[in-house]
């Protein structure tokens, strides 16, 4: 029901603002003309877009009735074709109406808008969590604190070491990497510097700030590689430490991870016990 409501609303939208053309686009990246999102691969995503879809129709039905009641009123109540003005200065029935819709308006806002912001918020339990840690190196480290508490950096690939098809300022060498269809909680901090870890795509944003431990969560339902990009001006290198995540099976996954525990667990300089203390619940 609320699925097949979403659905109307954003083809409604498209419709009315004829921008159907910018649905396409290679998912997990901007491609060039863009001026929509790029497709959701999360639920809180899609949620985002159907509520964007929502406040641009009620914003263009508001603009359209405002222009058109500015347009009458100055052909039809001007100087030359009213000159005897109207001396009335109450009308209950408008004033009340013209306070109830917007009453409705702002609650028809407001509803989707606060079960979007409790979807964010309440995090979920998570099948699995994973630290990313904004650096003063302008890189992402990521870790795995209930596997292994293994922990890599991820830096971004110059012109010369990108494959043909790896997007330019957002591929790297070391991927996060993470199972489709499980709860993913993610738990962001700064060492340093403040960063911001965003992926459009799944629609979380949240601030990388030294000393403190944020924590967001997503569950991407489809498999591929979304990339995202440091959101908080943090300086030198803000422009190159994207982030990359790549969304596998269960079975990729769990290759992967048996990989990376032998690769990554002689990483000079990562305790494995500060790691695993990690997995405690973040104060909020
Ligand atoms: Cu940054």
């Amino acid at each position: 029901m609320l699925e097949r409501m979403r659905l109307a609303i954003s083809t409604l939208a498209l419709v009315i603002l004829g921008a159907g053309a910018a649905q396409s686009g290679t998912p997990g990246q901007p491609s060039p003309w863009e001026i929509n999102f790029q497709p959701a691969a999360t639920p809180i995503m899609e949620f985002i877009e159907t509520f964007h879809f929502w406040l641009l129709i009620i914003i263009t039905v508001v603009m359209i009735f405002v222009t058109i009641l500015l347009i009458y009123v100055m052909i039809r109540f001007n100087a030359k074709s009213n000159p005897k003005p109207s001396k009335v200065t109450h009308n209950t029935l408008i004033e009340v109406v013209w306070t109830v819709i917007p009453v409705v308006i702002l609650v028809g806002i407001a509803i989707p808008s606060f079960r979007l912001l409790y979807d964010q918020l309440d995090l979920p339990a998570g099948d699995l969590t994973v630290k990313a840690t904004g650096t003063a190196q302008w890189t992402w480290t990521y870790s795995y604190p209930d596997n292994g508490g293994f922990s890599f950096d991820s830096n971004m690939l110059q012109d010369n070491e990108r494959k043909p098809d790896q997007p330019r300022l957002l591929a790297v060498d070391n991927e996060l990497v993470v199972p489709v269809n499980k709860i993913v909680r993610v738990q962001v901090t700064g060492e340093g510097i403040i960063h911001s870890f965003s992926v459009p795509s799944f629609g979380i944003k949240i601030d990388a700030i030294p000393g403190r431990l944020n924590e967001t969560w997503f569950k991407a339902e489809r498999e591929g590689i979304y990339y995202g990009q440091c959101s908080q001006l943090c300086g030198r290198n803000h422009a190159y430490m994207p982030i990359a995540v790549r969304v596998v099976s269960e079975q990729a996954f769990a290759a992967w991870l048996e990989d990376a525990k032998k690769k990554y667990s002689s990483v000079p300089g990562v305790d494995p016990a500060m790691m695993a203390s990690a997995t405690a619940p973040a104060r909020r």
